[in-house]
């Protein structure tokens, strides 16, 4: 088989690049280890940044997100009873879009089927070789079958544990990384949002979010030690420790019900760079990973999505190669910066077991800062709705 493009992935990231490359006439074939029901069954993301909006428009696939998704202008960081509004609209004049990355998934694969892409599933052994030639290959077994693919570019959008990062030599990449000493227990519930707008809660019992999907379907997180496992805790033990992180007047009046989906995330952040190796470009989780906390995991593959898809049609039509040698660069340039936001959000919100008193002033007079400042305000609303591209 022969393809220009070789993607390695069926997440956000390889679908969204392959639905751009196909609309711009460039041939591709997308290789996803998993089957597509079990991809459609991740609960993943949920808040899109306005450039990713715009990403699904160019993509033709933003029809079902605005109808169905929710624009927010703003969220509140809470300390205990305190709440700040960080009102994005007002600040940045821009907006958020709540649309789970499940639906934004689901939207790209039924788009890819309309355009009769070539999308395997249930590949195994995907080996990337001759990646730092001028032809490399992808092969890939389904079942006892094995294929190879003769590509121009390969584009790993294979995630954290994908095999397109490794296939760099280790000489070749660094790696920078912090891992957070607690993770993310998130629930789905059919129950109404606990607010209008989502609630990242800073307290004295630790660190919380009240997110949504719809106004039916709600999405809580509370931070939890590494040690524990979803089985530790029961529907009724998670609303309890939820509503002792939330503002009191939010946890007298939520709604609460059974879960429908409960599952543990770590947090950490990580970076491996450079993003290119010869024709192997990596995209998304492959190449970077942020703790939840800033909303920006999916948002970030996009953007490197919109860097990468621009640099391979400039070099596929026109021969010139200055887009994609400077991929790297210009995605790590955007990605620091979200790295250092999500950071930031992690260590001003969640409490550190080992932590002196001295930290927990920290936060709070963070939040009371914000609180008081229209200038702290609008940084975080410039960064939480999404830097440039
Ligand atoms: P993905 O990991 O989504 O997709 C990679 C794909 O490659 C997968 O489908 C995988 O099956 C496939 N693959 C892996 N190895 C392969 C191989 N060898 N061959 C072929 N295919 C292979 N981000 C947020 O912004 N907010 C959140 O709340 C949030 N919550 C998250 C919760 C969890 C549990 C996880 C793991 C991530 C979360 N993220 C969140 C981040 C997440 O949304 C990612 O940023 C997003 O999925 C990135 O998309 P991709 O780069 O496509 O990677
Ligand atoms: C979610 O709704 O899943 C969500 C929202 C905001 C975040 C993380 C997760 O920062």
């Amino acid at each position: 088989m022969k393809t220009q493009v070789a993607i390695i992935g069926g997440g956000p990231s390889g679908l969204l690049l392959s639905q751009l490359l196909n609309q711009a006439g460039v041939d591709t074939v997308l290789l996803e280890r998993a089957s597509r029901k079990h991809v459609l069954s991740r609960i993943r993301a949920g808040v899109l940044e306005a450039g990713t909006v715009q990403m699904l428009h160019e993509a033709n696939v933003a029809q079902r997100m605005e109808q169905e998704g929710i624009p927010h202008d703003g969220v509140y960081l809470s300390d205990d009873d305190l709440m700040v509004h960080i009102n994005f609209k007002e600040l940045t004049g821009k907006q958020v879009m709540i649309y789970g990355q499940t639906e934004v998934t689901a939207d790209l694969y039924a788009a890819q089927d309309a355009m009769g892409t070539t999308i395997v599933h249930t590949v195994e052994d995907v080996v990337i070789e001759g990646a730092d030639s001028a032809s490399p290959k992808v092969s890939y077994s389904v079942g006892d079958q094995r294929f190879a693919i003769d590509c121009d570019y390969v584009a790993g959008c294979d995630g954290f544990h994908g095999v397109s990062r490794k296939t760099i030599p280790e000489k070749n990449r660094q790696t920078f990384e912090r891992v957070y000493p607690f993770g993310w227990l998130g629930i789905l519930s059919r129950t109404k949002p606990a607010h209008d707008e989502l609630i990242y809660a800073n307290s004295s019992n630790g660190f919380a979010l009240a997110s949504m999907r719809n106004q039916n379907l709600s999405r809580y997180y509370i931070q939890v030690p590494l040690t524990d496992r979803v089985e530790d805790w029961s529907d009724e033990a998670f609303w309890t420790k939820l509503k002792s992180c939330l503002p009191s007047d939010i946890a007298k009046t939520m709604e609460t019900g059974s879960s429908i989906e409960k599952s543990i995330a770590p947090l950490r952040s990580f970076v491996s760079e450079p993003l290119r190796w010869g024709n192997l470009f990596l995209v998304g989780d492959a190449a970077h990973i942020v703790p939840p906390t800033g909303a920006k995991g999916l948002n970030l593959a996009v953007s490197d999505v919109f860097y990468l898809y621009h640099g391979l049609v400039q070099a596929l039509k026109t021969g010139t190669t200055e887009g994609i040698d400077c991929y790297s660069e210009r995605a790590l340039t955007r990605i620091w910066k979200a790295m250092r936001f999500s950071w930031q959000m992690t260590t001003m919100l969640h409490k550190f077991a080992d932590e002196d008193n001295f930290a927990a002033q920290m936060r709070t007079a963070t939040l009371k800062h914000l609180s008081q400042s229209e200038t702290a305000r609008r940084d975080l609303a410039e960064n939480y709705i999404g830097l440039p591209f």
